[in-house]
């Protein structure tokens, strides 16, 4: 076990039904710390640039359209194996798929409309973290 740091976005689905306290909830009783935060209205060119790796996939367009069909709120979380705790919060891409109980299952209708995004990796987790925040916007515990 180690302390790890990840991205999570909350999509604009989610923000557009105000469950981003009971996400954050979640969260923090999962033992996922928020260090870092911002609402941010996504650009193309963001949603682009964020999900470029899935660019030759033939959702790419719809997704980078719902990505900026609202506000999505962004947040480093921080503790013990985050990368993989906050996936296991989220539930299955699908949330047809995912387990009861997870964010996934609680609060998306569809593959395409999931209500959050976690990173994939901890090599990821510090891409995303460089892509939207900038070093003085991290806020580690000081208590
Ligand atoms: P995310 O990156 O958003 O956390 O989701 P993920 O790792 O669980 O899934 P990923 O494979 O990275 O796909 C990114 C997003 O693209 C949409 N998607 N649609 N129609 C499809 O087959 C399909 N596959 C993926 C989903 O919205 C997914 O969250
Ligand atoms: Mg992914």
């Amino acid at each position: 076990m180690a302390i790890e740091r990840t991205i999570s976005i909350i999509k604009p689905d989610a923000v557009g039904k105000d469950v981003i306290g009971e996400i954050y909830s979640r969260f923090e009783k999962g033992g996922l710390k928020i260090i870092a935060a911002k609402m941010k209205h996504l650009s193309k060119a963001d949603a682009e640039g964020f999900y470029a790796v899935h660019k030759e996939r033939p959702f790419f367009g719809d997704l980078v359209e719902f990505m900026t069909s609202g506000p999505v709120m962004i947040q480093v979380l921080e503790g013990e194996d985050a990368v993989s705790k906050n996936r296991e919060l989220m539930g299955a891409t699908n949330p047809a798929e995912a387990d009861a109980g997870t964010i996934r299952a609680d609060f998306a209708q569809s593959i395409d409309e999931n209500a959050v995004h976690g990173s994939d990796s901890l090599e990821n987790a510090q891409i995303e973290t460089d892509y939207f925040f900038s070093a003085d916007e991290i806020c580690p515990r000081t208590r």
